[in-house]
This record gives structure tokens, sequence and C-alpha cells, in this order.
């Protein structure tokens, strides 16, 4: 049966009375990755029907997570961001939800139950690699040790890789009534794909929108506590619940008024009751406990601390803490460190400390000079938080072409031996690397003169018929780039920061073949393919 002319029985939309609701305030999060959407629909309405919640939210249980019956606890993890499965929530597989709507009761799900071992024995395995001490040489499939290599070597460390590998924006899974809520399921191919006008006309799409509220972030003093949640979780890994505030700091932003009322922060897109509790404390007290029992915390205090470290994550911060360090001087004398760790620690105030834009201009136009000295018309344009306009930047990330399409080759390690002769560019963190035809660098550098920090840099050099989507891409934001990317993917396109491809075929989530690039000489072109509306770069900070 084709999925169209699948329909809802119509038994199923008989109204039941009260005492039939065997879900009754029982909360649900569907999980919808690989379960066919007239299924997830079926199960969606007859969840509600017998009474219970579905979520959204990670804040809104305990409860159910419902994911599809082939599943693996790993996958389950890495689709939601978190680092293991949460321990007091019943996961279980769709057949359970199928199960109690056909019997019409909350069945035991002991037969249903996500098999958890294999998850915990891997994880068993890693902690005891970990505690003998040698573990880089012992296990290469860990996460821990895709966090060794140079976390944030380069923007596929900084971003989850579940994005890049289940096509998941991670927004749209969470919340669908941002219009983006579908996850392609094994059997899509790019014959099923939508053209992204009808995709866009179906629901809001984050990168059709403006960033630019025009009456600016009028809860900027409850952003700022949950952005400071936001950093908690993440320092205990808990991306889950850091993922749910990243969400309603998003609606928050957006909010054309001062949040007044539970039920107008309730009424928020993601937000749940006990975030939406938060939002009212802050809004009515000015505090947040929770904030101020973790600012408290010194456990936290310690862990956050060591995952501000340059070339260590969340995994490596808990790792040190366990092993009974409590300060950077403890990581600097007694751990464990990587090349990148060690540089991390030198500068770790300077990094931390986001700079002036006057400063990342300086920064720019240091390496514009250079570039210009070896080669004449060449193209030095900095991008990221700078180029969106931000008054503050965390790093300066500038990307090089030449418009002969050309003079870009060999210009890479010239510029940077040209720079270091300097003393300009200080540390290399990742030198060198060649990604297909884009060279990139990721290191500390400092403009020269007395006072001035070190700062972190990123230089990319591109061939010239890239420059239109590495500029998209390096320019951002990230939140800009999932939903385009994943706009693009569900029209059967792919973007990336190399080129914008069409034709693209699926199976599943795996590229069968990858599509013929299409002509994208400006970012205008790039958005004009994706039928996005073109917005400057001060509207994509998203
Ligand atoms: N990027 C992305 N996905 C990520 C990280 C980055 O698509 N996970 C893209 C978008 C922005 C650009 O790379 C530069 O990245 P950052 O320097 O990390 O971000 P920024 O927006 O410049 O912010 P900051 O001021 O903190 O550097
Ligand atoms: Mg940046």
């Amino acid at each position: 049966m084709s999925r169209k002319s699948r329909k809802v029985p119509e038994t199923i939309c008989h109204k039941v009375d009260d005492s039939q609701k065997f879900f009754k305030n029982v909360k649900i999060f569907l999980l919808n990755a690989g379960i066919e959407k007239a299924r997830c629909d079926i199960f969606r309405k007859q969840t509600e029907r017998y009474g219970g919640v579905l979520v959204s939210n990670m804040e809104d249980l305990p409860g159910y997570i419902v994911v599809e019956d082939k599943m693996e606890a790993e996958r389950m993890c890495r689709l939601l961001r978190i680092d293991q499965p949460p321990s007091d929530v019943n996961i279980v597989k769709s057949s359970w939800l199928s199960a109690c709507i056909k019997q019409k009761q909350c069945v035991d799900i002991a037969t249903h139950e996500l098999d958890l071992s294999l998850f915990t024995r891997k994880r068993k395995k890693e902690l005891d690699i970990n505690d003998s001490g040698n573990e880089e040489e012992k296990d290469n499939t860990s996460e821990k040790n895709q966090e060794q290599k140079p976390a944030r070597m380069w923007h596929s460390y900084k971003k989850p890789k579940v994005e890049e590998e289940e096509g998941v924006d991670p927004e749209s899974d969470y919340a669908p009534s941002d219009g983006e809520d579908t996850v392609q399921g094994p059997s899509t191919s790019s014959t099923s794909s939508t053209s992204p006008e009808k995709l866009i006309a179906k629901g809001q799409w984050i990168c059709t929108q403006s960033s630019k509220n025009v009456s600016g972030n009028l809860n900027e003093h409850i952003t700022s506590k949950l952005e400071a949640m936001v950093k908690k979780y993440e320092s205990t890994s808990d991306q889950w619940r850091a993922f749910g505030y990243k969400k309603a700091i998003q609606a928050l932003r957006k909010y054309p008024k001062p949040i007044t009322s539970w039920e107008e922060a309730k009424a928020l897109p993601g937000v749940g009751a006990r975030l939406a509790d938060k939002i009212w404390e802050i809004a009515e007290s000015g505090e947040l406990r929770k904030l101020n029992e973790f600012n408290a915390d010194e456990d936290i205090k310690v862990i956050e601390l060591f995952t501000n470290v340059w070339g260590a994550g969340a995994h490596t911060a808990r790792q040190w803490f366990q092993q009974g360090f409590k300060t950077l001087d403890d990581l600097r004398t007694k751990a464990k460190l990587t090349h990148q760790q060690k540089i991390g620690l030198n500068h770790y105030d300077d990094i931390l400390d986001r700079m002036p834009r006057s400063e990342a201009a300086a920064i720019e136009q240091v390496v514009r000079m250079a570039a210009e000295s070896l080669v004449t018309g060449v193209i030095v344009q900095c991008c990221g938080s700078y180029r969106r306009g931000k008054a503050t930047c965390g790093d300066v990330d500038i990307l090089v072409t030449h418009p002969d399409g050309k003079s870009h080759r060999g210009l890479f390690s010239k510029l940077l031996s040209r720079l270091k002769e300097t003393g300009f560019l200080t540390d290399d963190l990742v030198s060198a690397e060649d990604n297909g035809s884009q060279k990139k660098y990721l290191g500390i550098c400092r403009l020269p003169g007395e006072n001035h920090r070190y700062r972190r840099i990123d230089i990319i050099v591109v061939p010239y018929d890239e420059y239109a989507c590495a500029l998209v891409y390096f320019t951002g934001s990230a939140h800009l780039n999932r939903s385009l990317r994943l706009l693009a993917k569900k029209s059967g396109m792919s973007l990336s920061e190399h080129s914008l491809n069409t034709g693209v075929i699926r199976k599943g989530n795996e590229k069968i073949f990858e599509g013929t690039p299409l002509p994208t000489p400006t970012e205008e072109s790039v958005f004009k393919h994706l039928g996005v509306p073109y917005r400057p770069p001060e509207e994509r900070d998203h």
C-alpha cells in the first residue's frame, strides 16, 4: 500500500471516555527515527486519544521513550545527543506502544524494553581501559578516543557527528511544531524528496527566517541564566537537557515581549512544564535556584573548568576529575596531556575570552596583508560571528581564495610560513590539513605590539568555485547551517562547505550517489537553489 493511500482507520478516531484512558497523563517521547511516518501519526493520535502526553523535551520526562524496534542503544544516544540512556525513563520499542493500543491497556514493558546490555558492556570495557591508563593504544573506537583526537580539530569535532550521520536536525527531532520534524526513515531515497519550496511552505524553517528581532532580545535577563545552565549541562555531558535549554533560549530571543506569565513561557515552542517553571522562576525572582546550586557545587565547578581546556571535551574533563585533579595546575603538572591540551592550558584565559570585533578586524587585516604580499588579487574574508556582525568574537575564522581559480594553489603553506616568520601565528593546533581541495589551519595568533592577548584563529584556503558554499558555511551560524543542510537533504540535494549538489541518491542515510554540483557563483545563488530568501550575514545569527 502506498503511503498516500494509507488512511487512519475510522474506528480509531472514535472518542473514548475517561475510564478507557489507560495512558492518562503518561508522558511519552516518540523518537521517530526509522519509524514510518504513517505509523508515527497513528502512534501520536492513539497516545493522545488514550490520555497520554506526547512530549518533545527531556525536561518533561520521566515517562517512556519509544524507539524503533531495531534501534540500538548507542544509536539512540547519538540521536538524542546523550552520553548514556537515562536511568529514570523506560526505554521501550514501538512494539510496546502497538501492544498497548491493541490491548487497550498499558502493558508490561518487560518484553519490549530496549536491550541496553551491549551498550553497558561496551561502556564498562571503556572504563576498564581508561583505568589501565593506556587508553589510546587500546581502543580506537570508543567515544573517548574520538575526543582524544584534537577535540574541535575541525568543525566536525565541534559539531555532534549525529547530524552528518543521521541527517537529523535535532531541532526538528524534538520540535515537530517547527515544521522540520521528519527524520528520514531507512527506505527514503531521492525519489521521495520534495521540492524545497513545498517543504518550506509546509513548515517554519529556521533558515527561511531572519535572526533579527526588530525589538532585540527582550528576555535577556532570562536567556543569560539559561545559557549558564547549558554550559553546566554540557560539561556534565547531559546533552539532552542542554539541548532543551538551547531551544528555549532561541524561542525566548525571538519572543516579541518580556515573559509575564508561566503560561506564556509554557506556550513557547519546545518548552515543557518543567522548563516553563524555570523560566518563570527567573522572570519572577531574577534568580534560578538550580543554577545557584550548580554554581555552588565544587565538583561541577572543577569539571567545567576542565571542559574549557581547548582539546578536552566533557569526557576527558570528567576523567581528569575522577583522577583527583582539582586545578589547572594539577593538570599542568600531573595529567597526561595531548599537544593541543598543553596549548589550551598555556592560553587558557585568553582562549576563553571573547575579543572585541575591532580586534578580529585587525587580525583579518594582518592575514590580508600577508596574503596580498604573496599573490595580488587574493580575497581574504573574516567569517563566523564577525561577519554576522557580533560585537565580540570567540575566534577569527578567515576564508582565503583567489578569483582566477588557480592562484589559491600553494598559497596555504606560503601564507602560514609568512605568518609564522613574523611571530603572528604562535601555536599550531591542527596544521596543514588537506580536506579535498580545501586546506584548513587551526592555531593561535597574537597581534604585534604590547598588551595583545593570544587568540584562536582558523585559516581556510579554498578554490574559487567552492567559495560561495564555503562562505555560507563559515559564516554560519551553526544552527542556520544545520537547517540549510536538512532542507537540502530533504529536497534530494546535499549542502556542504564545498558544494551544493543536486540529484543525490540516498538509501536510508547512506549516500549512494553524490549528485552533481550546482553552479554556485555567489551566496545568493546557494540560497536561491534552496528556495530560501537571501539573508545578509547579520540576519543569520540564529
Ligand atoms: N560551524 C558549523 N557547525 C559547527 C561549528 C561551526 O556549521 N558545529 C560553522 C558556522 C560558524 C563557523 O563554522 C565558525 O564557527 P565558530 O567559530 O565555532 O562559531 P562562530 O559563529 O564564529 O562563533 P564564535 O564567536 O564563538 O567563534
Ligand atoms: Mg568563530
